[in-house]
């Protein structure tokens, strides 16, 4: 489905070095891709309602991510879903009386305006499932004819479509990813979309692959499964394993940690995928005044309020990158007026011919990012170039200055 629009990125002297990246299954940061290419999955947004800061949060990440991978001289590709069909979405849709494709779609005109102003590149490809859903159905068959699915009759309804449950013993590496003990599973299962109380199923956490058709819900035909729609993990697996040989990284925010990506590499391994990403790599939650961000609560931060507000798209993402990803954080209004007067700050200090000189602030920024992405010290490394430029004691480079502007917004995506 259509993205949005690529900032341009300006060319930097020289080349990046190798990123370094935490694994959350290995639990240690290393280098992931070896080659010249690269390939990276996000998991992207359920359009049911607007995406909040958290979300831009975990996007502006991973965008890192990129611009250092390119910087470093890899052929990056990028891929990311768009969950389109989906309990929470056909649900809020009934809710408020409107057709769940019109939802999903105005949200996603959200989702992309606020991308687009805090300069997050797009994907090579934005995949919306419900473009794709023959291609779920085909992983979902080859998990069947692999002996790692079964079928089971809807509950109240045995002349209805089947359910299509993956069975998690079919792996036996099952839990190398998340490493949770089994009680802490079950509890995550039932809060993030499964169904562990589901009677008859041979493991309480067994995930859904293929949902049969109810009524008034939409459904699908796919040859040899019965009439219905995709599940949530294995959409992810069909989509990046699709596109990306290998995956070299599959990301998301770290409430994916479990079931998501557990149940996604377990789907990849009993598919013959082995392994199905590299590494798994997350962001941290976002919270609002010290409470997680949650819709019945209300409490909830916009990009787009942000800016409409007249905070300046660049101070908010600023104020983003002040975080180290993997950090859990809480978003306060103090975030902007710390941003707002970084980026005054930076934009008056560049806006001279010439300047201390700037080349080892490009290497130590570059370093920076190559080390697990750490964008707050990055921002500390333009920030120190900046004090040498105010105290205005060395020898006066000309260009410097912009090439520290050209450095901030081709790796940091901030634009001075
Ligand atoms: N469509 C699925 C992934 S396949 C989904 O989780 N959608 S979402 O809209 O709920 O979340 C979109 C992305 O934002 C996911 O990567 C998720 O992990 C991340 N995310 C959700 N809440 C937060 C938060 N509070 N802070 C940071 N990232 C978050
Ligand atoms: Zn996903």
């Amino acid at each position: 489905m259509r993205s949005w629009p690529a900032p341009s990125v300006p060319a930097l002297p020289g080349e990046g070095r190798p990123v370094r990246l935490h694994d959350t299954a290995t639990g240690a940061a290393r280098e992931v891709v070896a080659g010249g290419a690269a390939g990276l999955y996000v998991c992207g947004i359920t359009p049911y309602d607007a995406a909040h800061l958290g979300h831009a949060a975990t996007y502006v990440a991973f965008d890192l991510l990129v611009r250092a991978w390119r910087d470093a001289g890899l052929d990056v590709t990028y891929v990311q879903n768009v969950t389109d069909v989906d309990d929470p979405l056909l649900e809020r849709a009934a809710r408020d009386g409107v057709d769940w494709r019109e939802l999903a779609e105005s949200q996603l005109d959200v989702f992309r305006d606020d991308m687009t102003a805090l300069a997050v590149l797009p994907p090579d490809a934005l995949v919306g499932v419900t473009e794709v859903v023959d291609e779920v159905g085909a992983l979902v068959l080859r998990l069947e004819r692999a002996g790692a699915a079964y079928r089971l009759a809807q509950p109240d309804d045995a002349g209805a479509p089947d359910d299509v449950y993956f069975d998690v013993g079919a792996d036996d590496a099952f839990g190398a990813v998340s490493h949770l003990d089994r009680a802490t599973m079950l509890e995550l299962s039932a809060e993030r979309g499964g169904d562990p109380g589901r009677e008859g199923k041979k493991d309480p956490l067994d995930p859904l692959l293929w949902r049969g058709a109810r009524p008034g819900e939409p459904s699908w035909a796919v040859s040899g499964l019965p009439e219905g729609r995709p599940g949530w993990h294995v959409e992810c697996v069909a989509i990046a394993t699709g596109r990306l040989h290998p995956v070299h990284v599959q990301g998301g925010g770290s409430d994916l940690v479990f079931p998501h990506h557990e149940m996604g590499a377990s789907h990849g391994a009993a598919a013959g995928v082995r392994p199905y990403a590299e590494a798994y790599a997350h962001a941290g939650m976002v919270a609002l005044d010290g409470e997680k961000m949650s819709k019945s609560k209300g409490n909830l931060e916009f990009v787009h309020r942000l800016t409409a507000a007249g905070v300046p798209a660049a101070a908010v993402r600023l104020a983003l990158l002040a975080h180290h990803y993997r950090s859990d954080w809480s978003w306060d209004a103090g975030e902007v007026d710390g941003a707002v007067a970084r980026l005054a700050r930076w934009r008056a200090a560049v806006s001279h011919e010439g300047g201390p000189e700037a080349a080892s602030t490009l290497q130590a920024l570059r370093d920076a990012l190559a080390d697990d992405l750490d964008a707050p010290a990055a921002l500390r490394t333009v920030d120190a170039w900046c004090a040498r430029q105010e105290a205005g004691t060395e020898v006066t480079e000309l260009g410097a200055p912009g090439l520290v502007a050209r450095a901030a917004d081709a790796l940091l995506g901030v634009r001075l």
